[in-house]
Parts: structure tokens; sequence; C-alpha cells
């Protein structure tokens, strides 16, 4: 039997504050037909929106010093599943899991027939050859699919095999394949042949991928290795997804890349030569920190998707890949999750109020300060009206966090799911 929120706490909920909301949306429609746009069309846009839910997001993360677990962690990957569901419920917006193998590798008939109860589907698997599994013939220890012996490489291909075929069984359409394989110390590996023994484990795994599916290779600067990674920047991850074919591309996570790096501009290199697969999104203020979308640097996610409303115009087909990959240390998963969702829709709504004849112009003009005010402009548009109404419509809530507290769920699966020991590292 799933955890859900029962519909009528929602409907209250937004009954408490329709009048605002009301007001506060025919202000901003006012606003935004004035300046040329329709609102309806972008209300239909922020409803077409979604962006994927990881499964391990919902529980706790840590640091590499310690993990504070809430109340009510999930237990499995079905607890997972119920309070995705809930984020989805509220938020409207996030109609997708992805799963990580081995942690959610339960019965697919089972987890099919639950994420239909709770009106999910399955975004892209992945896979893990970053930690050592019970049993297992080889350590990870010194890498995986680039390891030097050949029985570790086939056995990380295997597991990634194996990932593919559970996504099958799932209604999945791509798998994620991220690794930890580097060095930690200059001398300790051959740069050289470690990528040569990566990009031959990656042809099996790509020669076994079904035709109507896509893998993405996810770049990563540092950690856990720390000298090198195989996988290190965008230039490595566009190598990668070339040498193999057209079924691979790049994901880009937010948090891999050295500070200051301009993320917007390789999404556009990646856009210009069609190798970008997708998103994971997070912020952060100093490395992989996996803090909350849009928590740090909201402009640089609306810049990121001004790069990807400008490539949908100009494109019949362009449907990236979207999913957050947070860790929440000091914050309930469920509410961060909730939150994160909206400002990915946020970002993604307001990059469509753009006047793009106005930025050509400007561009072929040379006139940089009207160029930079153009999307500025566009930035400072408070389309939290917007976003709320999609979710009314759609049957969320007008405040997901506000709704969630009301329904004082976390008390409800605290009840039903033990406490768990906080020790140990929690990276995630
Ligand atoms: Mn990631």
């Amino acid at each position: 039997m799933s955890n859900t929120i029962d519909e009528s706490v929602v409907a209250d909920h937004n009954a408490t504050i329709l009048t605002r909301h009301n007001e506060e949306l025919d202000a901003l429609a006012t606003h935004l037909e004035r300046d040329g746009h329709d609102v309806e069309s972008l209300l239909q846009k922020a409803s077409d929106f979604g962006v994927a839910i990881p499964s391990w997001g919902v529980g706790t993360g840590g640091t590499r010093f310690a993990r504070f677990p809430g109340p009510g962690e999930p237990r499995h990957v079905f607890d997972k599943l119920d309070d995705c569901g809930v984020i989805h419920q509220l938020t409207r917006a996030t109609p997708t899991v992805s799963l990580h193998i081995p942690w959610d590798d339960e019965d697919p008939a089972a987890l099919r027939q639950q994420a239909e109860q709770l009106g999910l589907g399955f975004d892209a698997m992945n896979s893990n050859t970053f930690q050592d599994q019970a049993g297992q013939a080889h350590s990870y220890k010194h890498g995986s699919l680039s390891h030097t012996a050949a029985a570790t490489r086939e056995q990380a291909i295997e597991h990634n095999l194996h990932c593919i075929d559970v996504g099958e069984a799932l209604g999945s359409k791509a798998l994620t394949v991220w690794i930890g394989d580097g060095s930690n110390f200059p001398g300790q590996t051959d740069l050289g042949a470690q990528f040569d023994r990566y990009l031959d484990a990656m042809r099996s795994i790509y020669a076994a991928l079904p035709d109507d599916w896509q893998l993405f290779t996810e770049h990563k600067i540092y950690e856990p290795a720390f000298y090198s990674t195989v996988v290190q920047d965008w230039g490595s991850n566009y190598l990668i997804a070339t040498e193999l074919g057209p079924k691979a591309s790049c994901l880009v996570d937010l948090g891999h890349h050295a500070p200051t790096v301009n993320i917007e501009m390789i999404v556009s290199r990646l856009i210009r030569f069609g190798k970008l697969g997708g998103f994971h999104f997070n912020d952060s203020k100093y490395g992989d920190d996996d803090l909350d979308s849009g928590s740090i640097d909201p402009y640089r996610l609306f810049l990121v998707f001004n790069e990807l409303i400008e490539a949908e115009r100009a494109r019949d087909t362009f449907s990236p890949a979207y999913m957050l990959d947070q860790s929440h240390n000091v914050t309930d998963p469920i509410e961060s999750l909730m939150n994160s969702a909206v400002e990915v829709q946020r970002a993604s709504l307001q990059a469509r109020l753009v006047d793009r004849q106005a930025l050509d112009a400007y561009r072929t003009d040379n006139d940089a300060l009207m160029a930079t005010e153009c999307l500025k402009k566009a930035f400072r548009t408070d389309v939290g009206p917007l976003l709320a109404e999609a979710r009314r419509r759609n049957g969320g809530a007008l405040d997901p966090v506000a709704a969630f507290r009301a329904a004082a769920y976390r008390d409800k699966v605290a009840a039903e799911r033990p406490a768990v020991s906080g020790a140990g590292g929690g990276i995630v």
C-alpha cells in the first residue's frame, strides 16, 4: 500500500491562498500580455516541463565526515518511490524517477506496478561501479571500466548490461554511466592507456544498447580520484560520445566543473555538435557541493536555460534529459527536491520570456549593454504565479512545501519507518 497525501489536504491548502494567488496571477498576466507574451502558452510550457528525481535523492545525504539522517528515512526503493510520488503529487513537475543499480535492484514488475499507482515513470538507469558490492569477485578500488585487469573491466561491463536489462523491464530508455575511475598520484596511471581501456569497455556496453536507447556519459573534474579522472571534462566526454556513436551523448552535471567555468558555453558547444544528452541539476559554491538547484546562483541556471530555449527554437526535435542530482544534508529531502524542481522549472520559463528578436538585433548592432539587459529583464520577471497556476490546474499545490507540511507526511512515514543510524561517511 503506497503512502500518498490525501487530495483533500491539497485542496484545503490551495483554498486558503487562492484569492491572493489569483490577484498575483492577474497582475503578472497583465504585465506579460503588455509585453506581447501569450500567457496560456506559457502555462502550457510550465505544465509540459518535467525533471526526473533520483531515487537516492529522497534519503538524507551527507559529507565525507558524517551523515545526520532525518525521521522517516526511506528504507528501500519502494519507500523511495512513495516519496517521489509525493514530490510529483504536489509539484506536478517530476513525473519520472531515475533508479540506481544495485541500490534499487528489486523485482521490475513490482517496481513498475507501484510507479504506475503513483503516476510515475522511469527515467535513465544509473550503473554503479564506484563501490564494491557484497560477494563481488573483483574490487573497484583501483578502477572499474578502465581497470588494468581485464576481468575487472569485464565485471563492470556485465553490471552495465544488467542495468540495461532491468531498465528494459521498467520501460526506461537510457543508461547513465558515471565512473569513479582515475588516479590520486602523478605517474600512478598511464593516462592515455587508461582512457583506451575505458573506451574499449564502453564500446561493449554501447553494442548492447537497444536501438531506442540512449547512453549518457557524465564528466567530473575530480572526486573520488583527486589527481586525474578518466572522464574529467566536457572535452573528454565529447570525445567519448563521438567515438561511441549516435546513441551516445554527454551529461552535464552543474557541479562537475572547476569553479568559474562558463557552463552555459559548454552547453552551447555540445548542442552545436549534437552531443548534449542532458543535465544533472544542482548548485554549488565551491566544488561538487550538490546543493539545491538555484540556491547559490540562480542566474547561472537561467543562462543555461537561455541556451536550451534558444536551441529548441532552432530545432525540430530537441529534448535533453533533465534530472536533479543533489545531496540534502540539513533539509528535508522531499522539501528540497520540490523546491529544486520548481527552481529548474522557473529558469526554463524565465528563459522563454527573453525577447529573442530584440536580442538578435542588439547582437547584430554589437549593443552589449542592451543585449545583457534583455536577458536580465526576463530573469527579473517573477514567474512564480504562473508556476503555481500550472500546478493548481494539474492537481498540485499552490505552495508545495506548505502543503507538504500541512499534510504531516513526514510524521506519518516516520511512524512506519524505523530510525536509522547516522554512522559512517555519507557521500552519495
Ligand atoms: Mn551527477
